[in-house]
């Protein structure tokens, strides 16, 4: 007699059915749409889900702190179009994981950021729950969305919603609610598998209106001076050879922000980056594209656009090509919005320009190159030097012939000296190469951006890092060599906060705020687990071991000796800094 045949018929029967439960539904949703990485930190509710995520397939990279493994999610999401998976425990964990979340929502980068929460029962009567805290609520004004899922059967629904917000019109960041006792939640495998969604076309295209490109088109067309504007949403788009076309066709110069550099390469003739301080105030038709007027770029008003004060208008017409329709008139006013998503809009602008357009006054054109080519010039003579001790410029002229041999590599970067310099030498030459710290200026993306670019890639990747801002990330070399990522990291070490200098005014043993341990050697910190640790003190050292790094796509870090007094205070934005007006 079989064990079966002794129990009894409804026991014998429930045997049979197959059973699924709230960890397999989460997965199976995942994987049901494609993501194949999760970034996160193991710990209550949400260890075994890291498990069995990994037995099922899924690539998970566990950090050593949960901010960390957000801003690798928001960066892979950026890198992807697909939304970047965060997981993390409750309370803690979600809050450490919420700076990425929120600065990945300013940068309209799509991420969902996933945390396990105690009992819902005790955090609302607010009962003593370990790690007990109302996560949604905390996370829903920080976020593009935020939800909660209570019961299994609705987990399918949950991370569709979480998809389709990440990345659909503006991406940005999602917060998904996942109580402990979800995980347990057990039904039958096929009503589970029913209930998974698989989302047709999360992002759809947003079409732009035909007379909204005839108003950009006949803006554009009768400019004296016409600039066009790239930003990273223009990056993100993808949209590389329409966007390529747009600026060689209409041969208008243009401006890569930051995370921009690269769409076109930083050499083409039309770039207009080394006369930024010209072709903004000069130009009286602006195109930007996926570019918003925040405080990177004056607001588009006062002095750097050629305004009389510094907050005045100053005259110009503006076109404003964004997929949020409230993103014109946010600053000054836009002439022609241009709603849609990028890609649309530049091939809508493309088909509407025909096969006669004139190219800008010639006057125009010729005056940009010349104030270009004398400030390339001037840098020029800057590189060549050879000072000793290294600094920016002779250390960043080493970075950047090395970006100019493998153009595939991508260029991690944060600091202030070490963000601003490293901006304006080193020249990228393809899309989506260089990621840094974005629109808030946030410090300690640096290791999480570079530890997802090296995952979702697979291309060397190079971290150019302010010795303040490498504080913020630093642990996760450990991460690096784990997963023996090919990382170099590249410390500019001044010994401090902008520099090296500076003395405590009271003559008290403690040093002012912005000095560290001086002679520190970051390199040994990357020796400690197994990686290729190297100090540089001159070019030619900093040119071999990053030759080397690449060659061998060994995880590396290089302490750069870098003179401490070289740096400038804030690097360039020393304006935003408030002055006492004390008088004591
Ligand atoms: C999260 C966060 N904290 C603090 C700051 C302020 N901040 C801006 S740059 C910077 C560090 C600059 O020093 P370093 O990275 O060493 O670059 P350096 O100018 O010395 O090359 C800091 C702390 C910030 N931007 N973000
Ligand atoms: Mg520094």
């Amino acid at each position: 007699m079989s064990s079966a045949a002794a129990m009894p018929a409804t026991i014998a029967a429930a045997e049979t059915v197959k059973m699924t439960d709230g960890f397999h539904l989460v997965i199976d949703a995942l994987k049901l749409n494609d993501i194949d990485t999760i970034f996160g930190l193991p710990g209550i509710p949400i260890t075994d889900l890291t498990r069995m995520a990994q037995a099922e397939g899924i690539r998970v990279i566990s950090f050593r702190h949960e901010q960390n493994a957000g801003n690798a999610a928001a960066i892979a999401g950026f890198l992807t179009q697909k939304p970047g998976i965060c997981l993390t425990v409750s309370a803690p964990g979600f809050l450490n994981g919420l700076t990425a979340l929120t600065n990945a929502t300013t940068n309209c980068f799509p991420m969902i950021l996933i945390s396990g929460s105690s009992e819902r029962e005790i955090v609302d009567l607010q009962q003593g729950d370990y790690e007990e805290m109302d996560q949604l609520a905390i996370a829903k004004p920080l976020c593009k969305a935020a939800f909660r899922v209570l019961h299994a059967e609705d987990i399918g629904v949950g991370i569709a919603r979480a998809i389709r917000a990440a990345v659909s019109g503006r991406p940005g960041g999602v917060y998904l609610d996942l109580p402990a006792r979800l995980f347990s939640q057990t039904m039958t495998a096929e009503a589970g598998s029913r209930s998974l969604i698989k989302v047709v076309d999360p992002a759809p295209r947003q079409l732009p209106a035909p007379d909204s490109v005839q108003r950009a088109l006949n803006l554009l067309k009768c400019a004296k001076r016409p600039l066009i504007v790239l930003g990273k949403g223009a990056a993100y788009a993808q949209a590389d050879a329409d966007i390529r076309d747009l600026v060689e066709r209409t041969g208008i110069p243009y401006l890569p922000m930051s995370m921009a550099k690269g769409l076109l390469p930083d050499t083409h003739e039309l770039s207009a980056s080394a006369a930024r301080s010209y072709v903004l105030p000069e130009a009286d038709v602006v195109m930007l594209v996926g570019a918003r007027l925040n405080w990177l770029l004056s607001q588009g008003k006062g002095k750097t656009w050629g305004g009389k004060g510094p907050k005045d208008w100053a005259d110009k017409k503006f076109i404003q090509i964004d997929i949020s329709p409230q993103e014109a008139d946010s600053n000054v006013r836009i002439e022609a919005p241009l709603v849609g998503d990028i890609g649309s809009c530049v091939s809508a602008l493309l088909a509407g320009m025909g096969s006669k357009w004139a190219r800008p006054p010639v006057e125009w054109t010729r005056a940009v190159a010349e104030r270009k080519d004398k400030n390339i010039a001037k840098m020029a003579e800057t590189l060549a030097r050879n000072p000793s001790p290294m600094n920016y410029h002779s250390a960043l002229a080493v970075v950047r012939e090395v970006i100019k041999a493998r153009p595939d590599a991508i260029l991690v970067n944060e600091g202030a000296n070490a963000l601003d310099f490293t901006r304006s030498i080193v020249d990228m030459y393809q899309p989506r190469k260089r990621l840094d710290v974005g629109t808030w200026g946030i410090m300690g993306i640096g290791m999480g951006f570079s530890i997802a670019a090296a995952v979702v890639t697979g291309k060397p990747v190079i971290a150019i890092e302010g010795d303040s801002a490498f504080g913020f990330s630093g642990m996760e070399v450990e991460t690096i060599c784990r997963y023996n990522l090919p990382v170099c990291v590249v410390v500019f070490n001044n010994n401090g906060v902008y520099a090296g200098t500076g003395v405590n005014p009271t003559g008290g043993p403690d040093v002012v705020p912005t000095v560290f341990v001086k002679g520190a050697r970051y390199d040994k910190l990357m020796e400690a687990f197994g990686g290729v640790g190297v100090n540089a003190a001159t070019p030619a050292e900093l040119r071999k071991a990053m030759d080397e790094a690449i060659a061998s796509g060994r995880p590396t870090l290089i302490n750069a000796v870098i003179d401490e007094t070289a740096g400038t205070e804030s690097g360039r934005i020393k304006s935003l800094n408030p002055q006492t007006n004390a008088t004591k």
